[in-house]
């Protein structure tokens, strides 16, 4: 499988497009959304859980993993999807979370009914109902365990209690999720995302003196023969797919995808969406370090190319804010900085995503009012910084900026009553900005957001250089500029991204390049001037 030319588009279907008026989205509205996608000539869809689950997790806490939620449609409906879709040259990618089930799920329903076999499934410990059997803490916050009365015993969630992990060591364990590789498989679906798979193998579970336990189990011991086992035994060799990778490193990203390794096609990694994080704390609010973005964008594409290893490139995703609320401006420069981070990550060396909105330069949710959030870990977060000691109104900026419903609210499709997302009342508000960012007036404008996203779609197709190409990093001294220099063969193409809201200077003056027989091939100001203006993203070629 060929993926180096290839785009990923995300879908979190609660929020794409409802079809039958009940405030959710649904596979049937993906279904009326097909020719938009194809339009925008993305090659695969990243559908996020759909699948029967309590929603305490939007879905990441998963009953069932071989059927369809009736909140989002039915077998056939998602049958017709996968024909459809392929019928446009488009292949669907489905989300597997297998580091941990729900609790509602029929496994850990017998293990709470103290079903040997199935308790085997999970990770229980035996211990007083006072005394957890380590100090690690919860994604979501809080321990990570939780004590069952009716067992004597504690089990084991590193994210949400209605998350709880599963038990790899077990063989029945991986049989399981590897007949569910193959019954997706067979259903026609082209790839999978693998939700926290680095986090699958669990070292020692003693306390940690220094953080709050995730080294005793990132990247951990069996890992990486897990990994190949599954991708073997399977049959999805040759399919694409991506690993969610938390915490992780280049060392060990280069083991998941290096092509020799029979593990994955790529990985997500979010050190450069860390940034903005005070002493690496997600709520405590810093503006972001462009230096240290650069450090890691340079370190991770370009150790990851010697090593072997495959990126995905994003900056959007349904976890974190959006990126134009957060490394740009949604003022004055929306429509610019908008396009300079879409072209700074869709040149680079890697496979692009594009996370449903983000085509649009959609921005944070604006909400003001503890009512309007629907995330677990938000809601969680607000009583954790409230009992800290913050105020309401320094909780709610806080959640403003970091909160993953920034990047969840409803996708808007055109300026009327709920952004042409349902006719009914959305599970989560719509962003009052619909009535200028919406997908209907970009549609129509060759300026827009959208259009340059097309571009840089069908660039990726027809480059070589852009697909295949090395890179390099220049500007490195820069604390304004983000600038690559990519090569293949005797092509060459330059990126300089202005992360600034004023003018910046280079090194070395642009018409300097010029004189070497480079020429402007895309941007998103006219013209080329020798400094580089607020937000301005220029691409040279020779
Ligand atoms: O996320 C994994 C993860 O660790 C995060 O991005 C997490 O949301 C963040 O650290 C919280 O601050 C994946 C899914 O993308 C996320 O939606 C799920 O909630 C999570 O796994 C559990 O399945």
């Amino acid at each position: 499988m060929h993926f180096e030319d290839k785009v990923v588009y995300q879908i979190y279907p609660k929020s794409f497009q409802d079809s039958n008026g009940d405030g959710w989205g649904d596979i049937n509205g993906i279904r009326s959304r097909l020719g938009y996608l194809a339009d925008l000539d993305v090659d695969f869809l990243w559908l996020t859980p759909f699948f029967p689950s309590p929603q305490r997790d939007n879905g990441y806490d998963v009953a069932d993993y071989r059927a369809v939620d009736p909140r989002f449609g039915t077998m056939a409906d998602l049958e017709a999807l996968i024909a459809e879709a392929g019928a446009k040259g488009i292949g669907l990618m489905f989300d597997m979370v297998f580091n941990h089930t729900s609790t509602a799920h029929e496994w850990f329903q017998k293990a709470l009914k103290g079903d040997e076999k199935y308790m085997k499934y999970y990770i229980f410990r035996d211990g007083a109902p006072d005394a957890p059997p380590t100090n690690w803490q919860s994604k979501f916050g809080g321990s990570a365990w939780e004590y069952v009365p009716a067992l004597g015993k504690w089990y084991l969630h590193l994210f949400d209690v209605t998350q709880a992990d599963l038990n790899w060591e077990n063989p029945e364990v991986r049989e399981e999720l590897k007949a569910i590789l193959r019954f997706w498989k067979q259903k026609g679906v082209r790839g999978f995302r693998f939700d926290v798979v680095n986090l699958i193998s669990k070292g020692d579970f003693v306390d940690d003196a220094e953080g709050d336990g995730r080294r005793f189990y990132t990247d951990g011991p069996h890992v990486h023969a897990y990994l190949k086992e599954l991708v073997r035994d399977s049959g999805i060799e040759g399919m694409v797919t991506v690993g969610e990778m938390s915490s992780t490193s280049i060392a060990n990203c280069i083991r998941y995808s290096a092509p020799h390794e029979h593990e994955l096609s790529m990985t997500f990694s979010f050190h450069h969406l860390k940034v903005d994080y005070k002493d690496g704390d997600k709520w405590s609010l810093m503006a972001p370090d462009i230096h240290a973005l650069k450090e890691i964008f340079a370190s991770w594409q370009e150790g990851m190319a010697q090593g072997g290893g495959w990126n995905a490139l994003f900056w959007c995703n349904h976890d974190p804010p959006r990126i134009v609320s957060r490394l740009g401006d949604t003022g004055r420069y929306w429509k610019e900085s908008a396009k300079m981070l879409a072209a700074a990550i869709h040149l680079m060396r890697g496979t692009p995503y594009i996370y449903q909105g983000e085509e649009l330069g959609m921005t944070n949710a604006g909400f003001t009012d503890i009512s309007s959030y629907r995330d677990v870990e938000s809601l969680n977060y607000h009583d954790i910084l409230r009992a800290g000691g913050h105020s309401e109104q320094k909780t709610l900026q806080i959640l403003g900026a970091r909160s993953r419903d920034n990047g969840r609210t409803p996708m808007q499709w055109d300026a009327g009553t709920q952004a042409g997302f349902t006719v009914g009342t959305p599970w989560l508000a719509v962003n009052s900005n619909h009535a200028v960012i919406n997908a209907a007036a970009e549609a129509d404008d060759e300026d827009s957001v959208l259009a340059f996203y097309k571009k840089l779609v069908r660039l990726r197709h027809a480059s070589r250089l852009i697909a295949e190409g090395s890179i390099r990093f220049i500007e490195r001294e820069n604390n304004d500029v983000l600038a690559y220099k990519r090569a293949w063969q005797q092509e060459r193409l330059l990126v300089f991204c202005n992360f600034r809201d004023h003018e910046v200077s280079l090194s070395r003056h642009l018409s300097l390049y010029q004189q070497e027989g480079y020429e402007k091939t895309l941007g998103n100001y006219e013209g080329l001037e020798d400094t580089l203006r607020p937000f301005e993203v220029v691409v040279l070629t020779r």
